[in-house]
């Protein structure tokens, strides 16, 4: 269901009659559900007239007893019953917005066209056209059918306790003539427009089988005449299903008001999917039937899938996604350093590296944070954070450890690695990008030689280029082809810092990826030697070599490592000067 035509009962239902009282010639359309629906209100034709642009559109949308009832698999009898058929009703009101016509068939007695008045009115429909047959009727199409006619006087008695039922002025009540169609004469036909006029029905439509136009013609002449005998305006419509080589605009200065196309959408369907069927059984494959086939993506677009996917993706971006942070393993190169503490608990200028980064994520209203904790657990806190422990975090991958903040994954989330600090900024571009999977990588090593006894997230990205300045720049221009420690330094672009976001797809794709790895793989894996020690970054490959699309958002610096003593002081030196709120 699209949301793209949303409209009230009231602002829907008077249109058609104001199209009318501006002496404009409405266009209907047959619809038999939803789409079909959609493709009546939206479908166009542009041109040029004079020089001017003219669009071509339908005015309104016609629900039709014989392609509603055909649709479902019935005949037109009024066997579909009343709850059945405004089931399609609504269908189709809640996806369109121009006026509709219901079909009413012959409206039942005059106590069951009553409540069928006052439920299409209040549903917004504008206009119900009930023909004068005895109920259960017979399409009028198909010749040699047993057509039974009402009698005209209590068929101009139900007319009158429907227009006493409805509640607004906006809503018609037609009546539809069936003496052509029984084979009864023209002036049959006269005489019963005159009576049903008389009983106060808003418009009149003669319907007629015939291939040529000729009876409905002398129809609307009489027609014209019979109007100004009553000084009534009332509008004439008419259905050339059968006479369909006159022209609208012929129909229009015959008289007509309204020209219903009745069927023309169902009948097409029906054609194409019975094509389309043999041309599946055929071919043993539907290869050959897709160009009888829409796009998918077309139906996406016509049902409001797409709008979905664009709604989904903003709420993401404006959502607290949740933050993991993974900080189970033990540094031992820092150790001498740390003592008993784990290294998120390290003081950098006074704050542990967890507050400056809980303050980094909350300046950007991140504050769902979770820290998967390991050794030296009981010494990890801060305020604001949520830890789940890993008891077994020494035996498993430090995959395996942020995987228990699995119930955090499901809807998407941000990871950040525990041993690095950065400028805010980095993360709130991060959080305007709104691919799957997204890696922040930096591009200064394109300008400097890595230091040889570090090992680095080296990338290599899918197009190489080469940046023509050292501002920072966060141009977000690739895809990553590769990642790992074991990259040549001299042909890596970037390094990955340590911080990327997954998308619900993206985080579904990861969770996959790992779950299908642990399951079926056994011993070395990927830059890992042995599958139970693989990192993230393997993860990340094995889904680049599986098809999955890792993008890549470019950084140049903002951010630093703390591996070794150095960092440490380095970062005291950096961020002494700089004020943190010491509740944080
Ligand atoms: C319909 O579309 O259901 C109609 C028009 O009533 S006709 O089928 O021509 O009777
Ligand atoms: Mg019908």
């Amino acid at each position: 269901m699209t949301l793209l035509n949303n409209i009230l009962p009231e602002q829907r239902r008077g249109k058609l009659r104001a199209l009318l009282e501006q002496g404009r010639q409405i266009r209907a359309l047959e619809a038999h559900n939803g789409i079909s629906g959609i493709i009546v209100n939206s479908v166009k034709v542009e041109g040029e007239c004079d020089g001017k642009p003219v669009i071509r559109e339908f005015d309104a949308i016609w629900e039709s007893s014989l392609t509603d009832s055909a649709s479902k698999g019935h005949p037109d009898i009024e066997v579909v019953g009343i709850d059945s058929r405004l089931q399609t009703i609504f269908e189709i009101l809640a996806v369109t917005n121009k006026p509709m016509i219901v079909d009413g068939d012959t409206g039942g007695d005059p106590n069951n066209f009553e409540y069928l008045v006052s439920k299409l009115e209040r549903a917004g429909v504008s206009a119900v056209i009930i023909e004068d047959k005895v109920f259960p009727k017979r399409n009028s199409l198909e010749t040699g059918t047993q057509q039974t006619l009402e009698d005209p006087a209590a068929f101009a008695q139900k007319i009158r306790r429907g227009k006493k039922t409805q509640l607004t002025r906006d809503f018609m009540i037609i009546a539809r003539i069936e003496a052509l169609i029984a084979g009864k004469s023209m002036s049959e036909a006269l005489e019963r427009a005159r009576v049903y006029l008389k009983a106060g029905v808003d418009g009149i439509m003669i319907h007629s089988k015939s291939e040529k136009p000729d009876e409905i013609l002398e129809f609307a002449k009489q027609y014209a005449l019979i109007q100004k005998e009553l000084e009534i305006r009332r509008p004439l419509v008419c259905v050339p299903t059968t006479y369909n080589q006159i022209t609208e605009d012929e129909l229009g200065e015959a008289g007509f008001n309204i020209v219903i196309h009745a069927n023309h959408l169902l009948r097409s369907a029906y054609k194409s999917m019975e094509e389309v069927a043999k041309t599946l059984l055929l071919n043993q494959r539907s290869f050959e039937a897709d160009p009888q086939c829409a796009p998918v993506r077309s139906i996406f677009q016509a049902v409001g899938f797409l709008d979905v996917k664009k709604k989904d993706q903003e709420n993401e971006l404006a959502s607290n996604i949740p933050v993991v942070i993974p900080a189970a393993g033990e540094d031992t190169l820092l150790k001498p350093y740390l003592g008993n503490k784990p290294k998120p608990m390290l003081e950098i200028a006074g704050q542990t590296m967890l507050q400056r980064q809980v303050r980094a994520l909350n300046q950007n209203n991140l504050t769902d944070i979770t820290v998967v904790t390991g050794h030296a657990h009981e010494a990890m806190h801060a305020e604001g954070v949520e830890f789940v422990h890993n008891p077994s975090y020494e035996n498993g991958s430090a995959l395996q450890s942020f995987m228990h903040a699995r119930h955090k994954l499901g809807n998407g989330f941000l990871m950040l690695y525990a041993d690095i600090l950065l400028e805010e900024n980095i993360i709130a571009k991060l959080l305007q990008y709104k691919e799957d999977i997204i890696l922040v990588a930096d591009n200064s090593i394109q300008y400097h030689k890595a230091e040889a006894e570090r090992e680095l997230d080296y990338v290599i990205i899918r197009h190489k280029h080469k940046p023509t300045h050292r501002r920072i720049s966060f141009v977000y221009d690739n895809t990553i082809a590769k990642i790992g420690k074991k990259i040549n330094p001299e042909t890596a672009t970037h390094e990955f810092i340590g911080l990327a976001k997954f998308s619900k797809t993206g985080a579904e794709q990861l969770i996959q990826t790992y779950e299908d790895c642990v399951r079926n793989y056994k011993g070395k894996f990927q830059e890992a030697d042995d599958i139970a020690r693989f990192t993230f970054t393997d993860l990340i490959q094995e889904m680049i070599d599986r098809g999955f699309v890792i993008n890549l958002l470019e950084i140049h610096q903002g951010w630093m490592e703390i591996h070794r003593v150095e960092d440490i002081e380095l970062a005291n030196q950096f961020l002494r000067h700089i004020q943190i709120p010491t509740h944080l």
